[in-house]
């Protein structure tokens, strides 16, 4: 199929090297290097993202914008083939093709926190350079993707149908902590009925590595577009709290290992708000640990629930990969709340 796809872009794949690249679950990305540099091919998940030319929509609409009002700043968009298409279907699979930025590279974890304090400015400065534009033109790419009320929702009917009674019974104790904590669900009720803070446009997939560095580790810019839609400023300071404080990934399964590192917790609230301090509203600034709890929350309750219904969204490498992930994420969420004190008090 990719000997197909390169020739497209005018790209000769016998001339071409072509290796799988990242650790994404959803999309399969290849890095295709060439005489003419190297490029990031990818291939866009339709079981999830059901309507990939709605990606296609939005990033265009955005880089117009962008490349008008902002022309300095780095935005990532998808090559054209030599047809001018910027998203392929070609027998009912969807693919796109990325120039690599050749001075740059990515991290997997962060490991210091300026390294949090440049992602996290990369991040509030999309938000912040698109707060001019009209969030609701864009496309929801995958409709209700951070509601926590109807993942909820999907948990509890997961619980009634489980894939097997022994797959409810082993995760009957995390089972148990999700609804223990259910008042997580109810202040993003509070927060979404009561339009307590503002639809934004909101990246949704905020881990380090779609982030890409210069030489001199400065934030370049972020990548990895297909999320970008409307939606709450929590969604994106959650994640980077999620996946940046903790020294170990989800994929851990020595829970010991699991820590809540307080210098990286304050490093994304000061590039953070660097960037979005004077944009977002005081209610909004009153919700930043939350946003920690939120996404942590609800990264556990879809990976249980992706167990209970026999790990068929995240995929699983070993009998209970899904069960792990989502204890593993429960233990960071009980690290976090008892540092609450520590992560709020000023550096
Ligand atoms: C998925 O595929 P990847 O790694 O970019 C997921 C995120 C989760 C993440 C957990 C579309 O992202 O929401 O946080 O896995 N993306 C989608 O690793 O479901
Ligand atoms: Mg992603």
């Amino acid at each position: 199929m990719l000997n197909k796809i390169l020739p497209l872009y005018g790209i000769d794949p016998s001339a071409s090297e072509i290796k799988a690249f990242g650790d994404g679950l959803i999309n399969h990305t290849w890095i295709v290097k060439t005489d003419t540099g190297r490029f990031i091919l990818q291939q866009v998940n339709h079981q999830v993202f059901k309507k990939p030319f709605d990606i296609d929509h939005n990033i265009r609409l955005l880089k117009e914008y962008l490349d008008t009002v902002y022309p300095d700043y780095l935005f990532i968009a998808a090559e054209k083939d030599l047809s001018g298409k910027s998203m392929l279907q070609i027998e009912g699979a969807y693919f796109r093709l990325f120039r690599f930025v050749e001075t740059s590279h990515s991290l997997n974890v962060a490991e210091h926190p300026e390294q949090a304090f440049e992602a996290a400015g990369q991040f509030g400065k999309f938000s912040r350079l698109l707060s001019g534009f009209d969030a609701s033109q864009l496309r929801a790419t995958l409709p209700d993707f951070h509601n926590l009320s109807l993942r909820y929702q999907q948990f509890l009917h997961a619980c009634d149908h489980p894939v097997s009674a022994e797959r409810k019974k082993i995760a009957a104790k995390l089972i148990s902590c999700i609804i223990e904590n259910k008042d997580i669900v109810e202040t993003f009720e509070q927060i979404s009925t009561g339009n307590e803070i503002p639809l934004r446009v909101i990246h949704h997939d905020t881990k380090i590595s779609n982030v890409l560095f210069d030489a001199q580790e400065k934030g370049l810019c972020v990548i990895d577009l297909d999320t970008v839609m409307p939606g709450y400023f929590i969604s994106d300071v959650g994640d980077m709290i999620r996946t940046y404080v903790c020294p170990v990934s989800e994929e851990e399964t020595d829970m010991g290992k699991i820590e809540v590192r307080i210098d990286f917790y304050h490093a994304i609230y000061k590039g953070y708000t660097a960037e979005m301090g004077n944009t977002l509203n005081d209610n909004e600034a009153s919700y930043f640990f939350y946003a920690g709890k939120f996404l942590i929350y609800m990264q556990a309750l879809r990976f249980l629930t992706d167990y209970l219904l026999d790990d068929v969204y995240y995929g699983s490498r070993y009998e209970g990969h899904n069960l792990n992930r989502a204890k593993n994420q429960l233990v960071l969420l009980k690290r976090y709340m008892e540092k609450e004190e520590l992560l709020k008090s000023q550096p």
